[in-house]
């Protein structure tokens, strides 16, 4: 698949399940928690500094943003987790709506892949041991994008992955990438395992 990731455009903030869009085009979602490093990921993917918001408040907006790349592709922010101020409505907001992505999603066999990240420095959090087991539950395909590399010197950086990679919540065989919206490190290794998963029928 030709693609041009300079063609994108947000299609739409979804706040409810009914919102989702039913386009006929690969889904790659993006989960982590407020703060990792998800916006600033898009935002590098697309070659873009302000597409997604990069944001010092994070967690305010509770939707699943869709971003339409050429056509061809969605790329879909999943809301952060593990907003501390949340309040009880707002935390039961957030989970009907990730729930709602994966169990009524009208396109759900179109999710082909969730990007699901990490940040390098603090490894995982119980919120993102959670979600992986959630996301082994559903079945869905998953990378570990552990982000914020440019923080580390070299033997933290052999320690994290060694840390990311052993825990046994993983899948067998699940892949990690190293990222950086910084450095752009990592950059073309997310998008070949997105592209390899959006072509995978
Ligand atoms: N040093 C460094 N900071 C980053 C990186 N990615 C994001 N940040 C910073 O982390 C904060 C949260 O980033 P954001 O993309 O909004 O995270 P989100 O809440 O997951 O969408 C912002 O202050 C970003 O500038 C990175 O790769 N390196
Ligand atoms: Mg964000």
């Amino acid at each position: 698949m030709k693609i041009n990731t300079n063609n994108v455009s947000l299609k739409i903030s979804a706040g409810k399940a009914s919102q989702f869009l039913r386009n006929p085009i690969p889904q790659i979602a993006f989960s982590g928690r407020s703060n990792v490093g998800k916006s600033s990921l898009i935002n590098t993917l697309l070659n873009r500094k302000g597409l997604a918001r990069v944001s010092s408040a994070p967690g305010k907006t509770i939707t699943v943003n869709f971003y339409d790349v050429d056509g061809k592709l969605f790329l879909v922010d999943l809301p952060g987790y593990g907003y501390a101020k949340r309040t009880a409505q707002e935390q039961l907001v957030w989970s009907g709506l990730v729930d709602g992505y994966f169990t009524k999603n009208p396109n759900i066999d179109l999710v082909k892949l969730v990007c699901q990240l990490v940040d390098s420095r603090i490894g995982y959090t119980r919120d993102d041991i959670d979600m992986i087991s959630y996301m082994n539950q559903t079945g869905v395909p998953y990378v570990i994008i552990a982000t914020k590399t440019d923080k580390l010197n070299k033997s933290e950086r052999e320690k994290a992955v060694k840390t990311l990679i052993s825990n046994p919540v993983l899948r067998e065989g699940t892949t990690i990438i190293l990222f950086s919206s910084e450095t752009r490190e990592g950059k073309d290794d997310v998008w070949s395992e997105i592209m390899n998963y959006a072509e995978n029928k």
